[in-house]
């Protein structure tokens, strides 16, 4: 099985360069190491160790996977220099700060929000979704107005915030709009985490793309593309250009193929392979998934390089360079 996955994922790599061709480094996907009953948690990027650690504050203490990621990524969301998760984030192309979450867990239990304005924690007005109503997904002026009569609260101080103000006046010179994700735009977090009972779950949030069209969503609060969790198999996340994860349901196609016998990494690895293949024009667009199975074997893998993830375990604190089919130019 594993030979033949791998041979069938090498003719792609060949296949996607012959039509395109750019600079490839395609690495193999290889097994994560398994860390059975205990608890873990991964998010995407650099920012991931701080949300992780408040995860693990849940999580070492025997608490429950949902929680652990709420509390995890509601830290990104409150960091004041990070400037595409939480309002901190860069605006859409008229000036407005939206926000998208959502939060899943291992009972296909699930809440989201998207176009958010003036709230703190897309991701704690998602659980509040998930828990109080019948519903899902709340988006726009509707999410805030049910929010405000759930107790959340506007912030008192100026979106964007200044310095993001400025920036964005100085964009409006040009108003060049790129769906471009680089290291200057980078942060949405996805988190996974399981915990000591074994359950698993995922949030993701982000204020998306900069400068985006007013209205715009991405894939981060949309469940099956930016998260997916399912309790019998596990569960993946994404990030960068959500575009390219909503054409592909694409956490939820990571899931499916580890439900056939993937090991996460190739899981992540098949569609990474997929959207290019739907993405002839894909020069430049950088998506990167991570995932986790029942057992607690992980793995990422992008379309380039760069893209890494936060892991915390009884053992490890650090960060894991996902691999990847090509080196940016
Ligand atoms: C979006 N996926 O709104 C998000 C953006 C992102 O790293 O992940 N940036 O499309």
């Amino acid at each position: 099985m594993s030979r033949r996955r791998f041979l069938k994922n090498l003719s792609l790599v060949g296949t996607g360069l012959a039509l395109h061709p750019l600079k490839t480094s395609a690495q193999t996907p290889s097994a994560a190491p398994a860390l059975q009953g205990q608890p873990r948690v991964i998010s995407t990027w650099i920012h991931g160790m701080e949300a992780n650690a408040s995860a693990w504050s849940v999580l070492e203490s025997g608490g429950d996977a949902l929680d652990a990621v709420q509390k995890g990524v509601a830290v990104t969301e409150s960091d004041m220099n990070n400037r595409s998760v939480g309002l901190a984030g860069r605006p859409d192309r008229d000036g407005h700060v939206t926000l998208d979450a959502c939060i899943m867990d291992h009972d296909s239990r699930c809440g989201a929000v998207a176009f958010l304005e003036d709230i703190q924690h897309p991701i704690d007005v998602a659980r509040a979704i998930m828990d109080r109503t019948p519903h899902v997904m709340l988006v726009g002026e509707g999410a805030q107005q049910w929010a405000l009569e759930n107790g959340f609260k506007k912030v008192d101080f100026d979106v964007p915030i200044p310095v993001v103000q400025k920036e964005y006046e100085a964009w409006r010179v040009t108003s060049e709009y790129k769906t471009g994700v680089n290291v200057e735009n980078h942060d949405t977090i996805g988190m996974l985490a399981l915990d000591a009972q074994g359950r698993m779950a995922g949030a993701c949030t982000t204020s998306g793309m900069a400068y985006k069209i007013r209205g715009r969503v991405g894939d981060s609060p949309i469940i099956g593309a930016g998260l997916f969790i399912d309790g019998d198999v596990g569960g993946a996340t994404a990030t960068g250009v959500g575009e390219a994860m909503i054409r592909t349901a694409g956490a939820a196609s990571v899931v499916e193929s580890m439900r056939r016998g993937a090991s996460p990494e190739e899981a992540c690895y098949d569609i990474v392979q997929r959207i290019l293949k739907k993405h002839p024009e894909s020069r430049g667009i950088q998506v990167g998934f991570l995932a986790m199975n029942m057992q607690g074997e992980y793995g990422g893998y992008s379309v380039y390089n760069g893209f890494n993830y936060a892991l915390r375990t009884q053992q490890n604190n650090e960060m894991v360079d996902a691999k990847y089919l090509r080196t940016w130019e």
